[in-house]
């Protein structure tokens, strides 16, 4: 438990449960990350947390690799078993895993996802209704403030560029689309190069942030969208020895990236709240189990902005990802 509203969120779950025909045993959760990383591991915690508080059971299986080749059969073993009345998960492209989520639900297991969505990530009046709900932060505001936080860092001008992970996955796509927007509309004199995608592998994203220093002497920031993004494009601004000439924001909240803020490397970190939305998503399956049609479709967990000013201040460093 780390704050106030998971505890009354719990206290409404065990409430709910109590006057519910349902009991905590009845309910078996799937919960299927995008991929190993500090950030779906800290989810995780929050995901047990909750199973453990409100006594219900969670499996998790988490995909080596980012994709749908690597998610697919995981999910397709956890439907199989079928003994699950719940997944949540991430899904790791917004288009293709809305057919293997479907079937999921045909074959009786209702889905809440976190992080990421499908569609359009509406799923009150989107294309895509299926899902209880989407828990995870607004990314595209978070593309907003990274941009302005980049711009800040650099004097409002010279050359920028974006190192992300996939195509059509609904947390970085938003969090490109955010940043390039204010680059657009609030800072004529930045010019925003990228962005490439490391398949989320950040040997790739040091190569690729490697690459475009060498071909770009003026580049004076970049935007890592996550995790293995911000890690390669940091390690690749040591490594051409530029740390502080060239700004790297960085997307979530990993040690490595608190490291390289020390350095004078990155000079902003957004942290996202993974651990809020595993907690959450135990408690709206709970909830659902316990006959509650009023969820929200939507719950946007908010962010914690971390820079060198604040980094040590214990509101904003118990948001770091601990695992
Ligand atoms: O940034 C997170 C997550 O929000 C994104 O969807 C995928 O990458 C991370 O897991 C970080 O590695």
């Amino acid at each position: 438990m780390r704050n106030a509203s998971t505890m009354t969120a719990a206290l409404l779950g065990t409430l709910l449960l109590s006057t519910a025909t349902v009991s905590a045993a009845d309910i078996k959760i799937g919960f299927l990350p995008g991929v190993v990383d500090p950030f779906y591991q800290v989810m995780q915690l929050g995901v047990e947390a909750a199973a453990k508080d409100l006594g219900v059971e969670v499996v998790t299986q988490v995909p080596p690799t980012w994709g749908v080749e690597a998610q697919t059969p995981i999910l397709d073993a956890l439907v199989a078993r079928g003994d699950l009345n719940y997944i949540i998960t991430a899904p790791t492209d917004k288009d293709q895993m809305v057919a293997p989520l479907q079937a999921a639900l045909d074959a009786g297991i209702k889905i809440i996802t976190v992080d990421t969505f499908l569609g359009d990530g509406d799923y009150a009046n989107g294309p895509i209704k299926f899902p209880i709900s989407y828990i995870g932060s607004d990314n595209v505001e978070g593309g907003r403030i990274s941009a302005r936080g980049l711009a800040k860092a650099i004097g409002g001008k010279g050359t920028v560029y974006i190192n992300s992970t996939n195509p059509n996955v609904s947390s970085v796509e938003g969090r490109e689309q955010g940043f390039a927007e204010v680059m657009k509309n609030e800072f004529p004199d930045i010019k925003v190069l990228g962005p490439d995608y490391n398949l989320d592998d950040q040997n790739k994203a040091a190569q690729q942030t490697g690459a475009v220093i060498e071909q770009n002497p003026d580049l004076a920031g970049v935007f890592g969208t996550n995790v293995f993004s911000a890690g390669g494009a940091g390690n690749a601004v040591v490594n051409a020895g530029l740390g502080g000439h060239v700004q790297v924001v960085a997307y979530d909240a990993t040690a490595e990236a608190i490291e390289l803020m020390g350095k004078g490397v990155v000079s902003l970190v957004l942290a996202q709240k993974p651990f809020d939305m595993g907690y959450m998503a135990v408690q709206f399956a709970v909830a659902d189990a316990a006959g509650v049609t009023s969820l929200p479709r939507r719950v946007e967990t908010g962010f914690a902005i971390i820079d060198k000013d604040n980094v040590a201040d214990p509101e904003y460093a118990r948001f770091i990802y601990k695992v």
